[in-house]
């Protein structure tokens, strides 16, 4: 095996590459053209947004998604819908070529396999919370003690990295309550608002790690990471596009100088004059995390009928 550079629009992303000729051979000659296959979770929290992410690609799937293999009609892949815990293990393998999964399972899995996108959902932290009556004053309260979880490795890793020796009580599932019926004196678990932590007594001390969705990929032959590149443009198309607002607005001429640098854009804003004289019409784009202040600041600059839009896809 050996490990190949590839590119996507400018960025580079390494991926592994079999040196399996005969694999490649057999299917040219089997007239098949190459498909990518893409493992993504078949219920649960990464399932939906996923789903989205491939239809926002222009990926039309047959008959539905809600059976175990779905081909699509308009771009060489096959989706495989598969519980989270499995889709590092088949990517390893190659049962697979690429798989969507959150970054916490990826690396509780310990799968050989390469991280070549982050996609922005499926946020979450990996956390240790304590009963919420306990004194807590550092990691160092964690010596000794008891760790129901259901992320053996991941904790592991960070209790050896704090120079913590504890007890980690490995368990599949209702991790919160562990404390509560005296399995633990602590968890180790997933947390995003926050809320079971509290409604189980429970306050969160300890970040072990932060967790996204992330698209992995395996040992792909050639022409799968031509398909995956592909695939990657236009995820990073997509992905820019919501995190960007297109904006127009009316701008007294005399203050477009100011106007413009307020909201630079791509390259620069398009100007284009308005019928009534001595004002101009000026379109750019924002990003979503600076919308208001730059809203607000276009406001005080004299900006009026300002119109913001959402943008579907963005390749720059
Ligand atoms: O059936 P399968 O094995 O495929 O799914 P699963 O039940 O193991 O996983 P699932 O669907 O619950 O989660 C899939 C992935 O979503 C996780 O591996 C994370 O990467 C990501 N993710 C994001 C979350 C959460 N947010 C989350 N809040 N996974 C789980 N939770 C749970 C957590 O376990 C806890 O019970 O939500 C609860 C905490 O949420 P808050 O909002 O109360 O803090
Ligand atoms: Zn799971």
């Amino acid at each position: 095996m050996t490990i190949q550079r590839a590119c996507c629009n400018g960025e580079p992303f390494f991926i592994y590459c079999s040196d399996d000729e005969k694999q490649r051979k057999t299917l040219n000659s089997m007239n098949q053209p190459r498909k990518v296959r893409i493992a993504i979770q078949k219920s649960g929290r990464l399932n939906e947004d996923s789903i989205r992410l491939l239809k926002e690609c222009g990926i039309e799937f047959e008959n539905g998604m809600n059976k175990l293999k779905s081909s699509a009609i308009n771009f060489p892949m096959e989706v495989l819908f598969l519980r989270d815990d499995d889709i590092p293990k088949y990517v390893e393998q190659g049962v697979a070529d690429i798989g969507i999964v959150g970054e916490n399972v990826l690396v509780e899995s310990s799968a050989a396999v390469q991280t070549i996108e982050k996609l922005g959902f499926g946020k979450c932290r990996l956390s240790i919370a304590v009963p919420k009556d306990k004194n807590y004053s550092g990691v160092k309260d964690l010596e000794g003690t008891r760790i129901a979880t259901t992320y053996s490795i991941v904790l592991q890793k960070f209790l050896d990295e704090k120079g913590i020796k504890a007890e980690i009580q490995p368990i599949s599932g209702s991790v919160e309550i562990a404390p509560g019926i005296g399995l633990a004196d602590s968890i180790c678990d997933i947390v995003s608002s926050g809320s079971t932590l509290f409604s189980n007594g429970l306050k969160e001390v300890e970040t072990v790690m932060y967790s996204q969705a992330v698209l992995i990929a395996g040992k792909c032959d050639a022409e799968a990471m031509r398909i995956v590149d592909r695939l990657l443009f236009r995820m990073r198309a997509v992905r820019k596009a919501n995190h960007n607002k297109y904006v127009l607005l009316n701008a007294p001429n005399e203050k477009l100088e100011k106007i413009c640098s307020l909201i630079p854009g791509m390259k620069s804003p398009t100007i284009l004059p308005l019928a009534e004289a001595g004002w101009s019409s000026v379109h750019s784009v924002i990003e979503e995390d600076k919308f208001w202040e730059i809203i607000e600041n276009l406001r005080d600059e004299g900006a009026q009928g300002i119109l913001v839009v959402p943008i579907e896809k963005m390749v720059i």
